[in-house]
């Protein structure tokens, strides 16, 4: 006799590239004021991705990874998050930063090479600072995660990695871990195609980076990341499902890297234009305006006064960014240790030598 088990993965999408519903929208789209947030801080953090961008290639910056085509997920993220959830982030999360209280100037200060920003970390809940990892953050979430569970708190974790990322060791133990604990954790594992030149179709064997939840033991769902409504349900209902003790859900939210990987990186080399064209049809901003429009939300005059707004906000911090005085070199050790160790120690003499003025 044989049983047979089944496993499946949903899709979720509602609107169509054009923001034209495909089905009867989630209760959340009747909520005018979130949709209007949300698009607001999309249009803040495309505005805001642009002037890094420019303040890099000028010198003002240092190497930086662009958002562009990650502000649906990262917005849903802000929104769908309670203040007492903890965001584990990767380095892709601007959007959702921004929702939850880092300024932009902070982050200017952060990818400017200047950990100073960190600072302005008092103003977010309790999440972990920007930091640049693949997947070691997925443990980091699960620590978290279960410290809540032993608390006995209601609260949760969202945890985002990249389709790159889910390779892992790191991300496999921490799903692992989160399925046999049934730690209140939600993992965002954003799809955008690539991690650096490496195509998704390379990057796993699976159909689906939703699937893999089920060797945990999660729901795994995947989401058109460039769709506010159906990555907005999908996060408040695994978030709710996680702070009412039911455990884990990974959530795979697809998308497209639309710049390169970093200012370092230059994507022509391994990705054609027609490619970018296309994935630029799918843009989950303008999908969202045409269905504000169509939904008598917006309109020209709403439109223009939202750029120019956006431009004098970042216009604003980058002034108060440029107008702090850069540390010495030697910040880069001075915040290590209380008592620097001597390998440490003469490397600062070093710099110290070889840069006049170099003691803070
Ligand atoms: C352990 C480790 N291996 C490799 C790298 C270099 N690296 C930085 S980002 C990246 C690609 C990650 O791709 P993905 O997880 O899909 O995220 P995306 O950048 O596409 O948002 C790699 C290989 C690294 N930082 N750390
Ligand atoms: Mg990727």
């Amino acid at each position: 006799m044989r049983e047979r088990h089944e496993f499946h993965v949903d899709s979720a999408r509602y609107l169509d590239d054009h923001g034209k519903p495909m089905d009867d929208l989630p209760a959340l789209a009747g909520d005018t004021g979130r949709v209007l947030a949300a698009y607001r801080n999309m249009v803040l953090t495309r505005t805001f991705d642009a002037k890094v961008i420019a303040l890099q290639r000028t010198g003002k910056c240092g190497t930086y990874p662009s958002v562009l085509g990650h502000e649906v997920i990262g917005t849903a993220i802000g929104q769908s998050m309670a203040k007492t959830d903890v965001f584990v982030p990767y380095y892709r999360d601007q959007a959702a930063h921004m929702l939850r209280g880092v300024g932009l100037r902070e982050m200017l200060l952060y990818w400017g090479g200047d950990e100073r920003g960190s600072a302005n970390w008092k103003n977010c809940p309790e999440d972990l600072p920007i930091s640049v990892p693949i997947a070691t953050q997925c443990c980091h979430a699960v620590g978290v995660a279960s410290a809540m569970r032993i608390r006995g708190e209601e609260r949760a974790v969202v945890c985002c990695v990249g389709d790159g990322g889910t390779s892992k060791g790191d991300f496999l133990e921490s799903i692992n871990l989160a399925g046999a604990w049934h730690l209140p954790v939600v993992f965002v594992a954003i799809n955008n195609h690539w991690a650096i030149s490496t195509p998704r179709s390379l990057q796993t064997g699976a159909e689906t980076i939703a699937q893999k939840a089920i060797s945990a033991g999660l729901p795994g769902h995947m989401v058109d990341g460039n769709d506010y409504f159906a990555i907005s349900e999908a996060l408040d209902t695994a978030l709710e499902r996680a702070r009412g003790g039911k455990g884990a859900t990974l959530i795979e939210a697809v998308t497209y890297r639309l710049g390169d990987h970093t200012t370092a990186d230059d994507a022509t080399r391994y990705r054609t234009a027609e490619d970018l064209k296309r994935a630029w049809g799918k843009d989950g901003i303008k999908r969202l305006q045409n269905w504000l429009h169509d939904n008598d939300l917006w309109d020209a005059a709403k439109e223009k006064a939202l750029q120019a707004d956006s431009k004098a906000t970042v216009e604003q911090a980058v002034e108060d960014y440029l107008a702090i005085e850069a540390e010495p070199p030697t910040a880069m050790v001075d915040y290590l240790f209380e008592t620097l160790p001597p390998a440490l120690q003469t490397q600062r003499e070093r710099i110290v030598s070889k840069y006049r003025g170099g003691e803070s």
